[in-house]
This record gives structure tokens, C-alpha cells and sequence, in this order.
């Protein structure tokens, strides 16, 4: 059954009986999808047939070949899973509000369900979509485990204020997603296979940063990370997840931000797996508590990409200091590069460049020294955002802003013993992170 929780319509206009579309985005699997589910739903109740959509940008947020060719792989994938459910899946190249306009309007549809997202991307595709058709249109929040809008109706202050209001909701939402059918009413003209040689083509993404093979893409795969994260390093996650030179993180963020699984499943496996207590507490704390928190900074805060999104306190301690002296200072390529004077913040950037995923600890790191080494402290958040983006696999994703906001702009932190260039935003030196862990073997398996 469909989670009427869940949804939130986008134009106030009720469905009709005609086919159902749902316009996949951000959510792209079969299982474990309340918004699929929801478009089900709502198809057998009006006895129509049913199709997914995914509308695919020539270019989005800065992501180069290596997370297309992930998401594509994954969706191809998809196709597969949606077939055998009689469900149709069109991929269609272009802008994407332009093209789910003219699907919508060429089928008749009678309902157009999409997945939730807070970025404002996503918020101006809908806009463009409400403002242009007269089919009902509801979006449902199918990434968050407790929907972003119920969790809290503000900007929160810090993961201390949102946690009791999660923890509150979570029995009522973290609960077993329902399978989705074999659909009963067939779409009404035999559909073509999507070409992907063609789609690939349409794409106007940077070659340079090229295809990452250590993670293989789609549902299934996700589904064995988790399985191999559960069985070997669960029980040490606690202890491990902070020590960079260890592999001791779940590596499930990029089939998180690509929606190849929802962290509803990956919260019941763990809970379910029964391992040590305080270590599945530390990662329910980051999977539910702090992801949740940086979903609810960027749907209340427009400008959570900018630093104009940063809190007050952060950007008047930080206009104090733009004066000091900057002991280094490096241009975009010069980071871009990982050609700065510290061979611990060089080989955080090359395991981004190379690997496509920077350990989570080093992130922290690399951001904050980002704001020490630039002229002003919007372009260390810029340039930030765009390698972030432009390397990470789980890039362009509201974990990412938010956690460039916490590095450089002290968001959901507390103000910290004044120095230079940072005033009162927390520092971070290299010598009492390199105390924390063999940083030496980091950077030897960082060298190239
Ligand atoms: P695990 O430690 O196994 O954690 C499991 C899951 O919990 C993650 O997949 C993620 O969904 C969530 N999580 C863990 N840490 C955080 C956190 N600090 N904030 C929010 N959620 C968290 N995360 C992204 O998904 N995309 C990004 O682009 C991104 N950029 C970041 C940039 C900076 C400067 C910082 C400080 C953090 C960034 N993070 C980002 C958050 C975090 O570092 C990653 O989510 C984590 O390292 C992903 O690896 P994992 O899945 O193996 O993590
Ligand atoms: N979502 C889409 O609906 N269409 C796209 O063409 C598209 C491309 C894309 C490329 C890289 C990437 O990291 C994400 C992309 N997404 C796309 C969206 C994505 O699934 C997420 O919704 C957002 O990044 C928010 O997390």
C-alpha cells in the first residue's frame, strides 16, 4: 500500500482516470520505492496502465562522465527489473521540465508522481511542470526515511535539535517497503528498449573525469555492499569509521545519492544484523540523523550550495578575518591539482580524483583547508562545491552542500576559540589529525 504520508501535492489538481506516469529523478530503483509504489497505487485504482519516466539532462550540476556512466549503468538495470513488472521505463534526453511536459501531454495522463528532492534544481523543474499542465502532480518522499517535511517545518539548528524529532517518528516510519506488483493493466503500444548509445551521445559532460570501476552501479550491487559492509566491518564501525587509512566506511554513499537503495532498507538490514550495539548506533546516527539533517538545511535554505547559505554568526566571525594574512594561498587548478605544500590534503584530493569517493574523515580536512589556503572565503566555498562535485560519485547531493557548509561555514556547529582566517568557525590542524591515525600509510596509498 502507498504511504499517503508521504505525499504532497504540487498543484492541488486531483487525478483522472488516464495512465499514471512516474517521473523517476532522484530515487532510481524498483524496489524499496514509496513513489513508484504510490504511481501503482493509484494506476490499479483507476484501472490504468502505468510508466516510468526518467527525463535525462545534458548536463547537470557539474557531474562529468564518471557519474553519468554510473547512473546509467544503474538504470539500464532498472529497465530490466521494470519489465518484468509489465511497466514501461522511458528515458527521454533534454530538458527535463520541457520533456516530461510533452510525455504527459501526448499520453493523457491522468496523475504525474515524482520523488522528492530538495535542491532547488528539482524545485524549479516542478515549478516549471506545475505552471505548464493541468494533470495532477504529486510528489512523495521516498529518500528519507522519515519524509523531509513531517521530520520539521524549519531550518534546524544543529543534529541536536533535529535528532528527538526524528527519533520520535522513526516507529512510525521505519517500517518494510511493500514489493511493487506485476502491473494489471498493460501500457497500450508495445514499447521500445532505450537506446543507450544514443543516450550516452546526448550528454554534454566532462570526459576528463572518467568512469570509477571499483563500485560497480545498480540495486543488486548496493545490495551486496551492504551485505559485505554488514558481515565484515559493521562490528568496527565505531572505531573505524574515523581512520582514513583503514576502509572502514560503508561505501554505500553513491547508490544512496543515486537512489540505487533507499536508506530505509540499509537502516532495517543493519538493525535487523543485530552486530555491536554502540557501532550500529553510530551509523543509524549518520545514515538517518545526519543525512536527514542535511536534507532538511537544503529544502528550508535555498542558498544551502552558496555561502550565502552559511549562518549568520559564521559569516560576520568570518567578514572579520578577511584581511589576515594567508600563510599559502592556491588557485582552483592548483588544488584541482593536489599540488599544494601538504602531501596529507594532496593525497585526500587524488583518492577523490582517483577513487571517486574521498574517506569521510579526510572530507572535513580538505574543506576546512580549502578556507585557510583561498583569498576570500566564498571562493574556497565555490571551489569546494565544484571539485566536490565534479570528482565525488556521491557529489551534487544535499550531504555534500551541507557538508561543505559545516567545514566553511561552521552550519550546525557552535562558534570555537577565535584565530586567523577562521575566526570563530572550527579548525582543524594538520598535526592533530595526523595524530589520529597512521596518515603516513594514507598518503603512501594516496601517492599517485
Ligand atoms: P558511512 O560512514 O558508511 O555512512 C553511511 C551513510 O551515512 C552515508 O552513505 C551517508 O548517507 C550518511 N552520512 C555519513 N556521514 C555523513 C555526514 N557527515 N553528513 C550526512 N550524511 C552522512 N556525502 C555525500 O553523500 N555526498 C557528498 O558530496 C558529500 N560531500 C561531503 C563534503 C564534505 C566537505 C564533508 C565534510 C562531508 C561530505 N559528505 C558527503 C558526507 C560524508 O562524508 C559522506 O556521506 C560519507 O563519507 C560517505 O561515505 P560512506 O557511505 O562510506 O559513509
Ligand atoms: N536527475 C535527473 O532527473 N536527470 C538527470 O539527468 C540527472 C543527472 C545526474 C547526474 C549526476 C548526478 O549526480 C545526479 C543526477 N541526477 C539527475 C539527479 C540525482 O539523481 C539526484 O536527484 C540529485 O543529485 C540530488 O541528490
Amino acid at each position: 500500500m502507498a504511504d499517503e504520508r508521504r505525499a504532497a501535492s504540487l498543484n492541488g489538481i486531483s487525478a483522472k482516470p488516464c495512465p499514471v506516469i512516474y517521473w523517476m529523478s532522484r530515487d532510481q530503483r524498483a524496489g524499496d520505492n514509496w513513489a513508484l509504489l504510490y504511481a501503482q497505487d493509484a494506476a490499479i485504482r483507476m484501472k490504468q496502465p502505468l510508466a516510468v519516466v526518467f527525463t535525462l539532462a545534458p548536463s547537470f550540476l557539474g557531474a562529468a562522465e564518471r557519474q553519468y556512466s554510473f547512473m546509467l549503468e544503474g538504470l539500464a538495470l532498472i529497465e530490466s527489473r521494470l519489465e518484468k513488472l509489465r511497466i514501461p521505463f522511458f528515458i527521454l534526453p533534454g530538458n527535463p521540465p520541457d520533456e516530461i511536459v510533452k510525455f504527459i501531454k501526448k499520453h493523457k495522463a491522468g496523475a504525474l508522481v515524482t520523488d522528492f528532492s530538495p535542491l532547488k534544481i528539482h524545485r524549479e523543474w516542478k515549478d516549471k511542470v506545475s505552471g505548464r499542465t493541468r494533470t495532477a502532480f504529486i510528489e512523495i518522499d521516498s529518500h528519507n526515511i522519515v519524509p523531509c517535511r513531517l521530520a520539521s517545518g524549519k531550518q534546524e539548528f544543529s543534529a541536536r535539535t533535529l535528532r528527538p524529532k526524528i527519533h520520535r517518528l522513526l516507529p512510525v516510519f521505519l517500517t518494510p517497503v511493500p514489493a511493487v506488483k506485476r502491473h494489471p493493466f498493460p501500457w497500450p503500444v508495445k514499447t521500445e528498449r532505450n537506446d543507450f548509445k544514443m543516450l550516452y551521445k546526448t550528454l554534454k559532460s566532462d570526459k576528463s573525469a572518467g568512469r570509477i570501476t571499483w563500485l560497480k552501479p545498480g540495486e543488486e550491487e548496493a545490495v551486496k555492499v551492504l551485505k559485505n559492509f554488514i558481515n565484515k566491518k559493521l562490528n568496527g564501525y565505531g572505531a573505524d569509521r574515523n581512520n582514513p587509512a583503514k576502509d572502514g566506511q560503508s561505501n554505500l554513499s553513491p547508490y544512496i545519492h543515486f537512489g540505487q537503495i533507499s536508506a530505509q532498507r540499509i537502516a532495517l538490514e543493519v538493525q535487523r544484523a543485530g552486530k555491536d550495539v554502540e557501532s550500529t548506533e553510530s551509523f543509524i546516527e549518520e545514515l538517518i540523523v545526519r543525512r536527514e539533517l542535511a536534507e532538511n538545511f537544503c529544502f528550508y535554505n535555498g542558498r544551502c550550495d552558496s555561502f550565502e547559505g552559511i549562518p549568520g554568526w559564521a559569516r560576520k566571525t568570518l567578514d572579520s578575518r578577511r584581511k589576515d594574512i594567508r600563510e599559502y594561498i592556491y588557485s582552483e587548478k592548483q588544488f584541482e591539482n593536489a599540488e599544494t605544500h601538504d602531501d596529507l590534503w594532496n593525497a585526500a584530493q587524488r583518492e577523490m580524483v582517483n577513487r571517486g569517493k574521498m574517506h569521510g574523515y579526510m572530507r572535513m580536512y580538505w574543506a576546512k583547508k580549502i578556507l585557510e589556503w583561498s583569498r576570500t572565503p566564498e571562493e574556497a566555498f565555490s571551489f569546494a562545491v565544484r571539485l566536490n562535485d565534479r570528482y565525488e560519485l556521491d557529489g551534487r547531493d544535499p550531504s555534500g552542500y551541507a557538508g561543505i557548509a559545516w567545514s566553511v561555514g561552521g552550519l550546525h556547529d557552535r562558534p570555537w576559540f577565535k584565530r586567523p582566517v577562521f575566526g570563530s568557525v572550527r579548525y582543524m590542524g594538520g598535526k592533530s589529525i595526523r595524530a589520529r591515525f597512521n596518515a603516513e600509510t594514507y598518503i603512501e596509498q594516496n601517492r599517485n
